[in-house]
């Protein structure tokens, strides 16, 4: 990563957006040109290849917060600036017209496909939903001065929101804070007059070729889609559609890139969350994530070719590969058979927890992060948070607490090297680390459980959490308490191991 006061040191500065630019693109320029002009430098914004842009939200961004974007006709005439900007895009990838330069700045979001010799200053992150974030995090490291500028700001908001489809296809704390600033200082009626103006005639036929192209499968009650290449939001618009449909629970769209294929995902269903199936998909080739609801990815086409496929098959076959990786146990239900199953009891070890309302108020929504995915519950003197000894968190009822539990005093091992549970306060967005807070515990070794390693994958729904569930991978222990089989869970392997002892 370098600082933008980096820019300061040339003069001639071109900022280039990719070809048939988006507003994260265009949004992502404007931001840096407006550092440059507070800084007393000149610069220029600019787009090439045959296409100018037709879209009208695109047109009415460009008037309304008088961005000055110049359409190249002759790349190959444009004089060499000292440095050429590029801005959601990598230099001399396809979706870019080449322009000559003196030095090249690359500024994406995009997994990074080009040599690190190839531009003299780098900031890519391909975590971040879009440019606009990472823009936003570079003027702020300057002291950037976003509430005097509103069209900057208003543009930066406006370039995540096209990015992540209305913010749903949002995954990094850092787009988040983003929203969350810029949201107080832009014209919301403006953003608003933008999103009504989103869809082109073609677009829309886009939409309608890709409905009618589906593969569904009715037992599972899931559908893909493939749409012709169209702005990320327009996929979000067809898989909206499409979970709308009586035998669709979960489904898929995506649609070909010249480098992979940007996917999303929609999810009506208890047992398959969208943030996870999205992940599934793009695990190793790509990058995915969002909520249990709405998710999105990036697929690349190289990583996809080197397993011998093409996108098509490989979307498809992640996806039966999803259904097939894992059984569901309803707790207060299942059958099952414990008789075949070792016995095993804790190993009194001093565990750590804290209780609920010694991190915060009671009633303040908590949000913890667990190693496998993130848990709601409110704060109670009721609720404690049991931490593992590698730093794990999961919530515990008192009543559980005391009947497992005993306190002691003596020091808990915990191993935070990798990681440092916390707990968040949804409300107000503050975070507290919990090992300040720990207190320490034993449990009874009277307590024994049933327990044997998975063959494959499970999600646990238990009555008292209705929208989540517990997951376990294959080789992770399936646990349940001899005394109730109905309270069952899952451990990892090492975790367990380590914890229980056979009897
Ligand atoms: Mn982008």
């Amino acid at each position: 990563m370098f600082r933008l006061s980096e820019l300061l040191r040339y003069e001639r500065v071109v900022i280039q957006c990719h070809d048939n630019p988006d507003a994260d693109a265009i949004s992502s320029a404007f931001g840096i040109r407006a550092y440059l002009s507070g800084n007393g430098k000149e610069s220029k914004i600019i787009y090439s290849g045959v296409e100018r842009i037709k879209k009208r939200n695109i047109k009415n961004m460009v008037e309304w917060l008088n961005i000055p974007l110049e359409h190249v006709k002759n790349p190959g005439g444009f004089p060499a600036p000292e440095l050429l900007v590029c801005v959601d895009c990598q230099y001399g990838e396809g979706n870019i017209t080449k322009i000559k330069a003196d030095a090249v700045a690359v500024i994406d979001h995009h997994l990074q496909v080009i040599g690190d010799g190839e531009f003299d200053l780098g900031a890519i992150q391909s975590q971040l939903g879009s440019c606009a974030t990472l823009v936003w995090d570079l003027l702020s490291e300057e002291g950037f001065d976003f509430k005097a500028n509103k069209d900057v700001s208003a543009a930066l908001y406006y370039g995540l929101l096209t990015d992540t489809n209305d913010f749903s296809e949002i995954n990094h704390p850092l787009d988040k804070d983003m929203r969350d600033e810029l949201q107080q200082y832009c014209d919301m009626g403006l953003i608003k007059r933008l999103r009504l103006c989103n869809l082109t005639i073609d677009e829309l036929e886009i939409a309608g070729v890709a409905l009618l192209r589906n593969y569904t499968d009715f037992d599972k009650r899931y559908a893909i889609f493939k749409s012709e290449y169209c702005d990320p939001n327009i996929l979000g618009f067809i898989s909206d559609i499409a979970l709308q449909v009586d035998t669709v629970d979960v489904c898929a769209v995506y649609s070909l890139r010249e480098n992979g294929a940007r996917l999303s995902v929609r999810s009506c269903s208890r047992e398959v969350m969208a943030s996870e199936l999205a992940e599934y998909i793009t695990d190793g080739v790509g990058s995915g994530g969002g909520h249990r609801d709405k998710a999105g990815g990036w697929l690349q086409k190289d990583g996809i070719e080197d397993a011998g496929m093409n996108v098509d098959e490989y979307v498809k076959g992640k996806i039966a590969e999803y259904y097939d990786s894992f059984d569901v146990i309803t707790a207060s239900s299942h059958d099952i058979d414990v008789a075949a199953m070792k016995r095993y009891r804790k190993r009194p070890i001093p565990k750590g927890f804290v209780v609920s309302t010694d991190a915060f108020p009671e009633g303040a929504p908590l949000m913890i992060r667990t190693l496998d995915g993130d848990s709601e519950v409110k704060a109670s003197p009721d609720i404690y948070l049991m931490i593992g000894v590698q730093g794990e968190v999961h919530p515990i009822k008192a009543d559980k607490f005391g009947a497992y539990y005993r306190l002691c005093g003596e020091p808990v091992n915990i191993d935070d090297d990798i990681y440092t549970p916390t707990v968040k306060n949804e409300a107000t967005g503050e975070i507290k680390e919990l090992l300040p807070l720990m207190k320490s515990c034993v449990s009874y070794t009277d307590a024994p459980v049933f327990a044997a390693p998975l063959e494959r994958g499970v999600k646990i729904f238990s009555d008292w959490n209705p929208n989540g569930y517990i997951r376990g991978k294959a080789g992770d222990f399936l646990v349940l308490k001899c005394d109730d089989i109905h309270d069952v869970y899952t451990l990892r392997r090492d975790i367990f191991l380590e914890t229980y002892e056979e009897i």
